[in-house]
């Protein structure tokens, strides 16, 4: 799978060389190519931004940058069509919700374009533009504000690489965690059995897999009715949560 980021702030995203996806990159599994936008600019200035038609504060980001941007990255790869075969993930506040389900679904993918935007956002006809020329997303990473849309990418690709094949070690791991379930996790305990006065619970010292496996079940529902009770709002009484988490969204 192969990441490529359009950026003014490329050197935001160096935390992608550690850890596990740093890893992954190193072992041939992910490819990350990070691009300045403002190489894609001719003035002296090169500058990314103008005026808003129509007023208002701030500034927006200017199409022609984008648009050489666009014509560099998806040139190759051309089906008859004229369409690439990448997909295109513009973050924007204003963009379809970002899921476990659309990051698994992205995970098949075999490249994965994001434009990160900065100012008040990038002038809309970019968007429509792409979209002539490939399969273009717009995903927001959750109802809250932040200043360009690089924090956003960055979480997306952790969300995204480490359900590629060959970066999480044991992909048994994947299976269990929050949300893949449809549930919240469950709590999680590791020696020593009493830490200043605090005892791990009992039932995960006998042995009794099932009754392990009960009880987890019943702290991941307890958890979930507590904090994320719009979560449980169509999981299946047959406890067949993961089908139902995976087709519930988009
Ligand atoms: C993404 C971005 C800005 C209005 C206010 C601020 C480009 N969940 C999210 N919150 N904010 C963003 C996001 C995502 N994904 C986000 C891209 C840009 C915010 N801004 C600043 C734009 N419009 C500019």
């Amino acid at each position: 799978m192969r990441f490529d980021i359009v950026t003014i702030f490329p050197e935001f995203f160096g935390v992608l060389d550690v850890s596990l996806l740093g890893k992954a990159r190193r072992d041939g599994v992910l490819e990350l190519g990070v691009h300045d936008l403002r190489q894609w600019t001719h003035d002296r200035h090169r500058t990314v931004d103008d005026t808003p038609y129509g007023g208002g504060a701030g500034m927006v980001m200017k199409p022609e940058p984008w648009g050489e941007a666009f014509d560099a990255l998806l040139g190759p790869d051309e089906d008859a069509a004229g369409m690439s075969d990448a997909v295109v993930v513009f973050t924007t506040p204003a963009g379809t919700p970002f899921t476990q389900s659309l990051a698994r679904e992205l995970a098949a993918e075999r490249r994965i374009v994001f434009a990160c935007g900065r100012y008040e956002g990038i002038d809309a006809r970019v968007v429509e533009h792409v979209a002539t020329r490939a399969r273009v997303l717009e995903v927001s990473l959750g109802d809250y504000v932040l200043n360009g849309g690089e924090v956003a990418a960055m979480a997306m690709i952790e969300a995204i690489g480490r359900l590629v094949p060959g970066v999480v070690g044991n992909p048994e791991s994947l299976v269990e965690e929050s949300h893949e379930s449809g549930l919240l996790e469950h709590p999680s305990y590791t020696k020593p059995r009493v830490w200043r006065g605090l005892e791990v619970p009992e039932v995960l010292h006998g042995g009794n897999h099932a009754a392990v496996a009960a009880w987890r079940r019943e702290q991941a529902l307890e958890r979930t009715r507590r904090v994320r009770p719009d979560l449980l709002t169509g999981l299946l009484p047959d406890g067949d949560d993961a089908e139902r988490a995976a087709s519930r969204q988009p």
